[in-house]
């Protein structure tokens, strides 16, 4: 395994390698990162208004967490983390999911009908063990199905990180364990989280493969998602993706970063933007122009603002609909909840 990086594009937007997506495609993942983009920025803003409870951006890891999911097909699924949004609004789950879950109405969790996407863990790295489950859970109902689980380089330090990887090696299921390595969690720095030469290396111990691919290069990221993806479908067992990438933004809306991590830092990989990266590349293959950027951005705002008015709108939630959400046919014992709750 190579510990550099696997890249297709430059951060000037040079390809130098192989990318198997049309420039079409590469138009509407450009829109989407953009889409994702819009709404990470209006949620932050959101709670500094007070009309979310927290938030944790994902700026900077749009190319992870679009070139990933852009390489499922719509019976794979998608398990993620509180930081995970782009992606699982890439697979269906909505914005509107995602801000009433931030203002902590339980509506936010309720995946739309056939959207095969789990609300996002708060529990960090609890989630992975939960996608080896469905991916072997559709092996033994004899789909193809693959599920691919999102997480941070802090989630890797988690007991469910052994227990998820040596399931899935062991029993091959159809896994895409995808790290963003993202630097930090929370104050802490990658090289205090491990001392593994990469995180990627950690594969060999489970008897898995391990692929490193910079994590703000759309095109590298969708070309080791498809390969892993593909894989897993054949029933070739799973695999362990580094992406390499940075979180521009705080933790969450709780986090001060200027307590832990120099602005040099920060200024040194907004040159490496995904979305730059994608444009420079759109602008030399002659499929961009300004017209086409203003479009879409006022395109993806008002779409935005549209979600924000009509997720404002509902009517607010009572305590008593949190026995509503988990199961179908409530259990005796939350039947038991939801009187006595009733009864005030
Ligand atoms: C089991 C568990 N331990 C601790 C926390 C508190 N916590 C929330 S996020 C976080 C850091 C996670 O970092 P990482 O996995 O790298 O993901 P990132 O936030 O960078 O996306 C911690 C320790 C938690 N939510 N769950």
């Amino acid at each position: 395994m190579s510990p550099e990086p696997r890249q297709i594009l430059a951060p000037d937007g040079t390809r130098h390698g192989e990318s198997s997506l049309e420039i079409p495609a590469i138009r509407r993942l450009y829109q989407a990162m953009l889409s994702a983009r819009v709404f990470d920025r209006k949620a932050s803003a959101m709670q500094r208004q007070g009309r979310l409870a927290t938030y944790s951006p994902f700026e900077g890891q749009e190319a992870c967490q679009i070139g990933s999911a852009a390489a499922l097909s719509p019976q794979d699924w998608v398990v993620g983390s509180y930081r995970d949004g782009g992606a699982m609004w890439l697979h269906g789950y909505t914005w509107r999911n995602l801000l009433l879950g931030r203002t902590g109405d339980e509506r936010g969790g309720r995946t739309p009908d056939g959207v095969r996407v789990l609300p996002p863990s708060i529990t960090v790295g609890g989630h992975m063990i939960h996608a080896v489950g469905l991916g072997w859970g559709e092996r033994l109902q004899g789909s193809d199905g693959v599920a691919l689980t999102l997480f941070g380089d802090g989630a890797t330090s988690e007991g469910d990180f052994h227990e998820a990887m040596n399931f899935a090696a062991v029993f091959e299921t159809p896994t895409v364990f995808f790290c963003q390595n993202n630097g930090w969690a929370i104050s802490m720095p990658t090289e205090r989280q491990t001392r593994s030469e990469t995180i990627a290396h950690k594969a060999v111990a489970y008897g898995m493969e391990g692929v490193r691919v910079d994590g703000n290069d759309l095109l590298a990221v969708y070309e080791a998602a498809t390969a892993a993806v593909a894989k897993a479908r054949r029933g070739d067992g799973p695999t362990l993706i580094e992406a390499i990438t940075f979180r521009v933004g705080p933790h969450t809306t709780a986090d001060d970063p200027g307590r832990y991590r120099s602005e040099g830092i920060v200024a040194e990989w907004r040159e490496r933007d995904p979305l730059e990266r994608v444009r420079r590349y759109l602008v030399a293959q002659d499929a961009w122009d300004e017209a086409w950027q203003r479009e879409i951005e006022e395109a993806e705002s008002r779409a935005i603002e549209d979600i924000v008015a009509d997720a404002e709108a509902l009517p607010a939630f009572t305590p008593r609909e949190i026995f509503d959400g988990m199961y179908a046919e409530p259990t005796a014992q939350l039947r038991e909840q939801r009187a006595e709750a009733e009864r005030g």
